[in-house]
């Protein structure tokens, strides 16, 4: 991977982006190039460069000094880019194929230049349509084992895992997970964002001492447990894929952390899809829920198996006290995340495009009660198949 020219830091436009790609050869020097703007996440530009003909295409990301979705008043680190190009280097190396290609990064001007995966579309956007994508889970079930298992203390040398640990020390970006998802969604702060009709459900979360206890224990887990390198932000908008592929993109918020957190979020976002669908559209969402976890389980034992660097892998009962503590932590921080993207800050699409009040407010308590349920009851829930039929009990 290259790294190009240092330059001062500026916002890019279309025209710069052009003739930073005719700088860095990046195009024969004929091409007529042809530049849009696709981003459409909270943090950052992301610009696709073609070469008119649409075949030879590449994606400029740049992260902006604050958060796009707030405005200039929320400043945010550029280093985020150095973060998010190494996360995708370091997660490619053990999910070959899962994650797009880095070409080249500027930490100065907080780019990275990478595949352009525009043949490919959002999960989220497919799922709200109605696709399924069929290898969805099973690819997501296998990233996750592989770069969970293979960034842990399960495979790397100690030091090596603590070098690790330090180059992706990420405070400014789990500061906002902080926030976003464990803190202000259960007090009542200025960063929240529900319907008035959603306003007794919401004041009796943030009554609930229960709930915050737990989610206390949660954020605890997600503040000191630097167990592997998480990509920090699986929601199904941080996936393309057809019927064919999936790439996970968008690693900004990777960090050492608790190997659930990535399990749960991803898991939390299919939850809210299947509460959006009608009863048998909902059994495709169930099956990549379970299929999920169970691929993840296969892989994880899988790669148990092959190392020797820890002697205690071999004693009878440790990786199964593992995996039941894994998947208790995903359980809530897929508990925690169905209620933050209900009533916090960043919202989902799946959610807030019901067009329908009634039923878009129905559909909501529905995922407060669910978020609710899997946070408390999370240590009682001891499969998958249990977490599926508690979501068929919520009415
Ligand atoms: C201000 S950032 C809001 C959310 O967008 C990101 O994708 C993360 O999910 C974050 O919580």
């Amino acid at each position: 991977m290259a790294v190009v020219v240092m330059k001062e830091y500026e916002s890019l436009t279309k025209e710069t982006v052009i003739s930073l790609a005719i700088e860095l050869s990046l195009f024969s020097s004929e091409a007529p190039l042809v530049c849009e703007e696709i981003g459409d996440g909270n943090l950052n530009y992301v610009f696709r460069v073609t070469d008119g003909s649409g075949e030879k295409g590449i994606i400029i990301k740049q992260a902006l000094p604050y958060a796009k979705v707030i405005g200039e008043s929320w400043p945010l680190t550029l280093k985020r880019a150095k973060i998010e190009a190494s996360a995708l280097q370091k997660h490619g190396e053990y999910a070959v194929g899962l994650v797009p290609k880095v070409y080249a990064t500027d930490e100065s001007l907080a780019i990275t230049i990478m595949e352009d995966l525009s043949h490919l579309e959002i999960v989220r956007e497919g799922l709200i349509k109605g696709k399924s994508y069929p290898k969805l889970s099973t690819d997501i079930g296998e990233y996750l084992a592989l770069t969970l298992f293979n960034t842990s203390d399960f495979a790397l040398h100690p030091f090596e895992k603590k070098s690790l640990v330090v180059e992706f020390s990420n405070p400014e970006l789990c500061k906002i997970t902080e926030d976003l998802i464990f803190t202000d969604p259960f007090f009542d702060h200025e960063t929240n964002d529900f319907e008035p009709a959603l306003q007794a459900e919401v004041e009796a979360i943030w009554n609930n001492n229960l709930l915050k206890l737990e989610v206390a224990k949660l954020k605890r887990s997600f503040l000191t447990e630097a167990e592997a390198l998480l990509h920090g932000d699986l929601h199904t908008g941080s996936i393309f894929a057809s019927e064919a592929e999936t790439k996970v993109i968008d690693p900004e918020f990777a960090f050492y952390g608790p190997i659930g957190f990535d399990i749960g979020l991803f898991l939390g976002n299919l939850i809210v899809q299947s509460f959006t669908r009608q009863d048998d559209q909902r059994d495709a969402i169930h099956t990549h829920i379970q299929n999920t976890w169970n691929t993840f389980c296969a892989k994880f034992s899988e790669c148990w198996k092959k190392g020797e660097s820890d002697l205690y892998k071999s004693i009878e009962g440790y990786e199964a006290f593992v995996l039941e503590k894994i998947f208790h932590d995903s359980v809530g921080f897929a508990g925690c995340e169905l209620i933050r993207r209900t009533i916090g800050l960043a919202h989902v699409k799946d959610l807030d495009s019901i067009e329908n009040h009634e039923q878009r407010i129905l559909t909501k308590k529905q995922t407060l009660k669910a978020g609710e349920r899997l946070i408390v009851s999370r240590h009682e829930i001891n499969s998958i198949d249990a977490v599926i039929e508690l979501l068929g009990e919520i009415q």
